[in-house]
């Protein structure tokens, strides 16, 4: 059978804990007995019979020098003449809480952290001293530990990186930060965090409750301002005045957007190159600037006259416009040129009206002392091989191109006229015969002429000379021929055929005439005849 036991306690609780044991200590129709006049701990006395009232509560991080007091266990069988002893069991006991075995007071031996471990599980009896029996069979009953504010909110990160566009609509999310606080969330506001903002206004703004960050300022803009360092502070108790803080900083950075079009360092850009530049080559580089970054600073630049001479790339590496030569220059010619230019962004932005930008070039054409020029390419000349030497064949004719005309000497390229067969007149340019001619020696002279600044520069030109045909060559037999006859040869019988060449031209379809040499043909006993059309001819005989 159970023997009734008084439990009395003595709790250490603030004016709050008294809501929670009303809706938690099972206490219903019960009496407490008044609060203390000083605010101090208050006793609560309850005689019933039976383990009714099972909680003890005990405040967390207690820094008195003493043991912590938690309450009292009183038997009904107790008549205080110190036959009764008390005996405790469970978690902590006889280490953390200790147990009066005579009076039945109950003590905490250490300070206890709620947030290590909330609750404790022991059990109670009272035992009859003499005889060793218990008086009162085992009971259960835990000791909360209550939640003082002992832990300030604690941000997840420290430092938040984040990013928003530059420009972004008031009120844009950039960020939600968050602390949380390792006290009670389910009592008082110990755990309750509000967010403000230390550092960081008037750009940026957090809602106190979901710790989200946003923009606070409009036209907020890379291009003056590019990092921000916002401090957002977190405060527990719901943010009152005594509520423990966390800070963390937020590490905001503006990207960029393509709000800023290129401009033109210079208005007008000077350039000079020499007339004999290779097509291709490079006259200069312009550069335009823009505000923006990456992408958004990409330009395109753009010739919007001279494009035929002149053309424009962009320098992937700078960005910056490379002027190419697109045809010769001549200065002679054109001297100058007078180029606009155009300058736009690649990547536009639709939401921002943006023109890009113009300048003028100017390129100035170098003269270069280039050397003299032929007016033909190449001159063609002919001449009769039996010419008489001294005789003019033609003339060849160059200028210095230029503009401070020098004047020109020709001469034969000796190495292209080793015998010296052509002379060349050093002013006028006009080519003689020097040396007779052959054709069917050599039919023709390419030679080659040059003509020379005086202590400057050469020119040169091809002349090929085509040495023509006179027919100054007779007729050749190819062999010494010797002939036999048989006695009774028949008259008109074919004895030998004869043949000639010619070294004149043409190289075939000579026509030649064959007839007996004068001394023997009165008398002759053979005859020839022409066989006409035929380079050969017979010989017959005419008597016997
Ligand atoms: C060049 O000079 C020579 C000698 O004075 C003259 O015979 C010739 O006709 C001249 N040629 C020209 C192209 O004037
Ligand atoms: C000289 O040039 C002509 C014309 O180009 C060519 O027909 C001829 O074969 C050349 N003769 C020599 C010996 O190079
Ligand atoms: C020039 C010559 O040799 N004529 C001879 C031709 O033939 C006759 C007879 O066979 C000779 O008598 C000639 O002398």
């Amino acid at each position: 059978m159970r023997t009734p036991l008084v439990l009395l306690t003595w709790l250490c609780l603030w004016e709050e804990a008294k809501g929670m044991l009303r809706t938690t200590g099972g206490l219903s129709g019960e009496t407490w007995s008044q609060m203390r006049a000083d605010g101090g701990p208050v006793t609560l006395r309850r005689s019933k019979r039976g383990w009714m009232w099972n909680q003890f509560f005990l405040l967390e991080e207690y820094t008195g020098n003493d043991d912590q007091y938690v309450g009292k266990l009183h038997s009904d069988k107790d008549r205080e003449d110190g036959k009764v002893k008390y005996v405790l069991t469970g978690e902590g006991a006889g280490t953390i809480f200790v147990i009066n075995e005579n009076s039945g007071d109950l003590h905490a031996t250490r300070r206890l952290d709620r947030e290590e471990k909330a609750s404790y599980t022991l059990s109670a009896k009272a035992v009859d001293k003499a005889t060793g029996r218990d008086l009162e069979g085992p009971s259960t009953f835990t000791i909360k530990i209550h939640d003082i504010n002992d832990n300030e909110p604690k941000f997840t990160r420290d430092p938040y990186i984040a990013a928003v566009q530059e420009m972004a609509d008031v009120g844009t999310f950039v960020v939600q930060v968050t602390a949380t606080d390792a006290d009670d969330a389910m009592y008082g506001n110990s755990a309750k965090v509000v967010y403000s903002i230390l550092q960081g206004q008037p750009y940026f703004s957090i809602d106190p409750e979901t710790g989200i960050i946003r923009t606070a300022l409009p036209n907020m803009k890379r291009e003056n301002r590019e990092h921000y360092q916002v401090v957002i502070q977190a405060k527990d108790m719901m943010g009152q005045l005594g509520g423990l803080t966390g800070t963390t900083s937020v590490n905001i950075t503006l990207l960029d957007v393509n709000n800023n079009p290129p401009r033109f360092t210079h208005g007008v850009y000077h350039f000079s190159v020499p007339e004999l530049a290779e097509v291709g080559s490079e006259l200069g580089v312009v550069k335009a600037t823009d505000a923006d970054t990456g992408k958004n600073a990409e330009m395109n630049y753009r010739i919007t006259d001279e494009q035929d001479t002149f053309q424009i790339t962009t320098n992937p590496a700078t960005q910056e416009g490379v002027l190419i030569l697109k045809k010769p220059l001549d200065y002679e010619r054109r001297a100058s040129y007078t180029l606009r230019l155009q300058v736009e962004n690649v990547y536009l932005d639709p939401r921002f009206q943006m023109s890009g930008d113009s300048a003028t070039v100017k390129v100035s054409v170098e003269d270069v002392n280039e050397p003299p020029v032929f007016k033909r390419p190449v001159y063609m000349m002919e001449v009769k091989e039996d010419a008489q030497i001294g005789t003019i064949i033609g003339a060849v004719s160059a200028v210095d191109p230029d503009t401070n005309r020098k004047p020109v000497r020709y001469m034969i390229d000796w190495h292209t006229d080793m015998d010296h067969v052509f002379n060349i007149h050093p002013n006028n340019g006009s080519l003689f015969i020097s040396r007779s001619l052959d054709r069917e020696e050599k039919a023709w002279h390419n030679i080659s002429v040059q003509a020379a600044e005086y202590n400057g520069l050469i020119g040169h030109v091809p002349v090929y000379i085509k040495v023509l045909d006179v027919n100054d060559n007779a007729p050749t037999f190819d062999v010494e021929y010797e002939a036999f006859i048989c006695e009774d040869a028949k008259v008109g019988q074919t004895i030998q055929t004869v043949s000639a060449s010619d070294a004149d031209q043409p190289v075939r379809g000579h026509r030649f005439f064959f007839r007996l040499a004068s001394e023997s043909f009165e008398k002759s006993n053979f005859s020839v005849r022409d066989n006409k059309g035929d380079l050969q001819q017979r010989i017959t005989r005419r008597r016997s």
